[in-house]
């Protein structure tokens, strides 16, 4: 009704997108054909196949096979057009993105290809749609550190176009501790600092990625609801979570612990700045306004509920403090 109206009207800020997870099956033939690149099945056979995932790993590996059609930069450019696109119909203004730098140069794509395709994206978006978009780099951290090490360097050109590191992929059994070095580097570069933590992983992952590594925002850290000691800390520290509610559900995080719903509420009434994102829009059924449908559907919020997420959405980003002014 009306609440539906306030979600799709209010200026938001995305913490919490990866651009890899913005691939749509339509934009990925269309890219695979520009490459000639051979796929299996059909548009509508790869939306089926984004339907249902066990878990996490279930879904990397499909979000993994389909980065093979992005190979030039026209191909990044194209990609993070359409997701900037579909973020000013969400009233997006400002967006913080990360993309997976070691998914192509794995690949045999260089580093350049992927930073000017997404750059130049970036610079079109504020343009024609007024978004202020950046770029995060995440490490991926079921690779070793010194590809991690291996990869900064290759970013060091290039550290105008970058506002921060991050870390993703499979988290359990890949620890905050296995990227100490590299993430102390990142910060002598002047770079921001943020983690996913608390996603499978236990709490003792979310501890780790502020203490370790000194993250400056949590993505997911919905496993810090399993100790109290650790939600005080992140209340007391002020550290925004990066919530990514259909992202939980359909990768079974939800199940597991919350009885299949988004666990903002409980968060929330713990008093954490909890901030709504979209995590793998093209993967979970939907971008920033159907995450916030979501929440509010499984946690009955309110309309100052909706506003006070996207304050804090506002408060967490890495813009200047006059810039951020602006927008509060
Ligand atoms: C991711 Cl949902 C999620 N978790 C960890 N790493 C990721 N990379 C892309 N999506
Ligand atoms: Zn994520």
């Amino acid at each position: 009704q009306s609440l539906l109206y306030y979600i799709e009207d209010i200026p938001k800020a995305e913490l919490h997108i990866h651009i890899e997870g913005t691939l749509e099956p339509e934009l990925m033939f269309k890219l695979a054909e520009r490459n000639g690149i051979k796929l299996e099945g059909t548009v509508s056979s790869h939306k089926d196949r984004r339907q249902t995932f066990k878990n996490l790993q279930d879904f990397l590996d499909l979000y993994y096979e389909a980065c093979s059609v992005l190979k030039e930069e026209e191909d990044f450019f194209d990609l993070m057009n359409a997701y900037l696109q579909k973020a000013a119909h969400d009233s997006v203004l400002v967006a913080e993105i990360f993309f997976d730098p070691q998914t192509h140069t794995e690949r045999g794509v260089p580093f350049e290809t992927v930073i000017n395709g997404l750059h130049r994206g970036l610079c079109h978006g504020y343009q024609h749609y007024n978004i202020k978009g950046s770029l995060i780099l995440c490490f991926l951290r079921h690779l070793s550190e010194d590809e991690a090490i291996k990869t900064l360097k290759e970013a060091m050109p290039h550290l105008d176009k970058i506002i921060g590191v991050g870390l993703d992929s499979g988290e359990v059994g890949n620890p905050p501790e296995k990227f100490e070095k590299v993430f102390s580097m990142a910060r002598d570069l002047g770079l921001q600092v943020v983690a996913h933590a608390g996603e499978e992983g236990g709490p003792e992952y979310i501890t780790g990625a502020l203490d370790c590594l000194k993250a400056k925002r949590i993505d997911h850290g919905v496993q810090c609801l399993s100790s109290d000691e650790l939600v005080s800390s992140l209340v007391a520290r002020k550290i925004p979570l990066t919530v990514c509610p259909l992202s939980n559900i359909k990768l079974q995080v939800a199940s597991r612990y919350f009885n299949g719903a988004s666990p903002v509420k409980q968060l929330l009434d713990k008093g954490l700045l909890v901030t709504i994102n979209s995590d793998d829009p093209a993967y979970f059924g939907g971008y920033i306004n159907a995450n916030f449908v979501q929440a509010v559907k499984d946690c009955k919020l309110t309309a100052k509920d909706v506003f006070n997420i996207c304050r804090n959405a506002f408060n967490a980003t890495f813009l200047p403090l006059v810039e951020k002014e602006y927008y509060l």
